[in-house]
């Protein structure tokens, strides 16, 4: 695949191949937030040209586990991509620091050790009204933008070394 692509209205939808198997982790905490975003990075692989039945959804309990869910699917050796989803919203203990430090050194090291990409798509948000925004509302969807990252990151991939 040669395709140049600069922004989602550059995508060409015929250049998904239709075996290109996605997993999505969600995380269930937050999961008013979680499952918009799902929802949104679901309707965008399948308005780019993504196979329903390509596209495999599973659910962590929160976002710390979304490294753990990404490394399952990563060694199932069955997905092109796998986009997590999570939401963490401040409160008022130091927790908030420590799940969202945890689970960006996850899917960082998860994208470092296997050969497929992990999206971040975990909103890290002060309140519940900025992740509202977030997912689906003044500021769009961050799921759409997951699922644009994980078509770009495999259409490197294929660029780079071909269809495997
Ligand atoms: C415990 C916890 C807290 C306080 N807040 C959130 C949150 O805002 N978003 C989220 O996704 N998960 C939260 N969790 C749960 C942790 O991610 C994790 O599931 C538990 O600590 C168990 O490992």
């Amino acid at each position: 695949m040669a395709t140049a692509l600069k922004n989602l209205s550059d995508y060409d939808p015929e250049s998904i191949p239709s075996a290109t198997d996605m997993k999505i982790v969600v995380a269930e905490w937050n999961s008013e937030i979680t499952f918009s975003l799902l929802e949104g990075a679901s309707n965008t692989l399948i308005k780019n040209g993504a196979k329903v039945e390509n596209i495999h959804v599973d659910f962590v309990p929160g976002s710390y586990e979304l490294t753990a869910g990404g490394r399952i699917a990563a060694e199932s050796g069955s997905f092109d991509a796998v986009i997590c989803l999570g939401c963490v919203i401040r409160g008022e203990t130091p927790h908030f620091e420590y799940i969202c430090q945890a689970v960006a050194q996850g899917i960082t090291q998860l994208n470092i050790k296997y050969g497929i990409p992990f999206v971040f798509g975990v909103l890290t948000t002060n309140t519940l009204d900025q992740a509202l925004e977030r997912a689906g509302g003044k500021h769009g969807n961050k799921g759409d933008e997951a699922a644009i990252t994980a078509i770009k990151m495999i259409a490197l991939k294929r660029r780079t070394f071909g269809s495997e």
